[in-house]
């Protein structure tokens, strides 16, 4: 798998929300089975994490009871979705299945080795003055989705999320997008019990596009992003579709975006709506 995915977002130079700055990885040094004798990663674990609220390992994960790495420990999923991941020689730490980042230790991801999130996809078509679908150049429908801006980097991205120590993936999702995106649309609350209809009818209907690591920011050696990304299409426009999104205040904002090859999100979000766009035979 190394190589498949170069960490581009996970190599940024500053590590979110920090003053920390990632020893550099050049493009050909990424994989672990390049050498790099000169490698001396920062060691990096934030405060949120270290003070160990219940979604984050303890810092000291080795001393006592040995984690079962890549495997469902307890509650706690380790399994990767990459398949099995390695331990750092010295460490026995988990190390990053894509490669170096620059940093170790977990920064503000609360588990050693995979952290596991979920993105719906919410989709639709995009309709012209007169109810039509809109076509590109080369005739092919438009797709739209939702997006939400995001609190922390004011990034447009999925509205996605982690998925809680035994909650199915499904759940997850159905969960994040009602907070992250239903609750961020500016609508009456009369409303929101028919979004919610509509939203629920929607989500027994949807088509994985993409398991597997997210190049994310907060990423380091030690500790990844992985998702499980579903795409869920109001295909003939009645329910969700129907929607008019209007972003809230700055930080938080939710609309409609074109599925678009220039379009800039979050970590590797791009790349799922590439995916999404193949599926539905849609522009891109
Ligand atoms: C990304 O982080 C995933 O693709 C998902 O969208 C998101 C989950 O993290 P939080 O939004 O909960 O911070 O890697």
């Amino acid at each position: 798998m190394q190589g498949e995915h170069p960490h581009i977002k996970a190599r940024s130079e500053m590590y979110p929300r920090s003053n920390v700055r990632r020893f550099p990885v050049p493009d050909d040094k990424v994989p672990w089975s390049v050498p790099f004798p000169e490698y001396q990663p920062v060691y990096y674990t934030s405060k949120s994490v270290l003070d160990q609220p219940a979604w984050a390992d303890r810092e000291d994960i080795l001393n006592g009871r040995v984690p079962e790495w890549n495997k469902v420990d307890g509650a706690i999923n380790r399994c990767s979705h990459m398949g099995i991941y390695t331990l750092d020689p010295e460490t026995k730490l988990p190390r990053n299945p894509i490669g170096r980042t620059g940093i170790i230790g977990r920064g503000c991801l609360g588990r050693w080795g995979p952290n596991h999130a979920a993105d719906p996809i919410v989709t639709r078509w995009k309709l012209d003055e007169q109810g039509k679908p809109e076509l590109d150049e080369e005739g092919k429908k438009i797709a739209q989705f939702i997006s939400i801006k995001r609190g922390d980097c004011n990034e447009w991205a999925i509205p996605g999320g982690m998925v809680d120590a035994e909650e199915v993936i499904t759940y997850t999702m159905r969960r994040e997008f009602g907070e992250e995106a239903l609750n961020s649309m500016e609508v009456p609350e009369c409303e929101k019990e028919k979004i919610a209809y509509s939203v629920d009818k929607l989500f027994k209907n949807g088509v994985e596009v993409y398991r597997g690591y997210v190049d994310d920011p907060r990423n380091t050696d030690n500790a990844w992003m992985e998702t499980v990304a579903m795409n869920f299409h109001d295909a003939d426009g009645s329910g969700v579709a129907q929607f008019k999104l209007t972003a809230g205040d700055d930080a938080v904002g939710v609309q409609w975006l074109d599925l678009h090859h220039e379009i800039s999100l979050y970590a590797s979000h791009k790349d799922f709506l590439k995916k999404v766009a193949d599926h539905l035979k849609a522009s891109w």
